[in-house]
């Protein structure tokens, strides 16, 4: 098998401030499949194309944002090999019980010079697609349900000392760099898009002075038009929208950007790149980087540079 290691974004766990309506929101507007409930008051969502029991949880808090973010890896030789290349290289993990998450096995957590907590883990019960393994028809019912993401794809991560998450996520965790922006100094990377798969991102963090920051949390649709019936989704159900339809110079993802009943930043896109490993990383210089964000209106949004939870 080629591919080995990390292998994707498997969780993100969010604060919201009710979350009555943000089960509401999640299930009808956003087409999320809820599977469980936990005695700490979470709910677990999972998009309709994902195999694995969760990948997006959320719990009410007085703050909105981001908890954790988990990624899964190939087995749990693979765990214990990186947790310990994470303690060589000088990072501090704790190990987090089997079943502290509904249906999840033991994590390897740590904290992130960003100031986000990041984990590791290798086993979540399959509960599958809802199409079976035989035979599958293409769609169901689920897939035409709300906005109806096919899986949780990246996030955006903004927080301090980028230049040292680079090096956990390259040199310990064996992601490569696929895309950066450079600050007004064109020297000092003020953005990164790093990659564990043949996906154009699975992860990116943007150089920030305050820890642990939430820009968004993606979730890709199968094309194009299913992003505009995002948008028209978002528009029935007065969703607070940042920015889009509009296409990304950055990975050349087409996208939109809005906001759950929370404040949490989300996005609805399809397309980009396929990289491998052994590409060349592309770099923006920040005089271009309004076309990097937007590329057919070359502009430098505020609201989307600036607004975090
Ligand atoms: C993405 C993406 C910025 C661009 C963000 C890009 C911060 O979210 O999915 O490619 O300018
Ligand atoms: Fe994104």
């Amino acid at each position: 098998m080629a591919m080995t290691g990390v292998l994707r974004p498997g969780h993100v766990a969010i604060r919201v401030l009710d979350l009555d309506e943000a089960v509401k929101f999640y299930s009808d507007v956003m087409g999320l499949v809820e599977t469980g409930r936990d005695d700490m008051g979470r709910v677990y969502f999972k998009c309709w194309d994902e195999q694995d029991h969760n990948s997006y949880i959320i719990r009410e808090a007085d703050q909105a944002g981001v908890d954790f973010v988990g990624f899964k890896v190939l087995d749990n030789e693979t765990l214990n090999k990186l947790e310990k290349d994470l303690n060589e290289f000088g990072i501090e993990t704790r190990r987090i019980e089997a079943g502290e998450m509904l249906e999840t096995g033991e994590r390897v957590r740590f904290t992130l010079p960003s100031g986000h907590e990041f984990e590791l883990y290798a086993d979540k019960t399959k509960v599958g697609n809802g199409m079976g393994l035989t035979n599958p028809a293409p769609w169901y019912t689920q897939s035409e349900h709300g906005i109806a993401p096919v899986r949780l794809d990246h996030m955006l991560l903004y927080g301090p000392n980028i230049a040292e998450v680079k090096k956990i996520f390259c040199d310990v965790l064996g992601f490569f760099l696929v895309e950066r922006v450079l600050g007004e100094d064109n020297e000092t990377e003020a953005a990164l898009w790093l990659s564990c798969s043949h996906k154009v991102h699975d992860i990116a963090f943007v150089e920030y002075p305050e820890p642990g920051k939430l820009h968004h949390t993606s979730f890709l649709m199968e094309s194009w038009e299913r992003v505009l019936r995002a948008g028209d989704i978002m528009s029935m159900n007065e969703v607070a929208v940042d920015i889009g339809p509009t296409r990304h110079g950055i990975t050349r993802g087409c996208t939109i950007y809005a906001w759950d009943p929370s404040g949490n930043r989300f996005e609805t896109f399809m397309g980009g790149y396929h990289p491998y490993p052994d590409y060349e990383t592309i770099t923006w210089t920040w005089d271009n980087f309004a076309q990097g964000l937007d590329y057919p209106q070359r502009k430098l949004h505020e609201s989307f540079l600036t607004v975090v939870s």
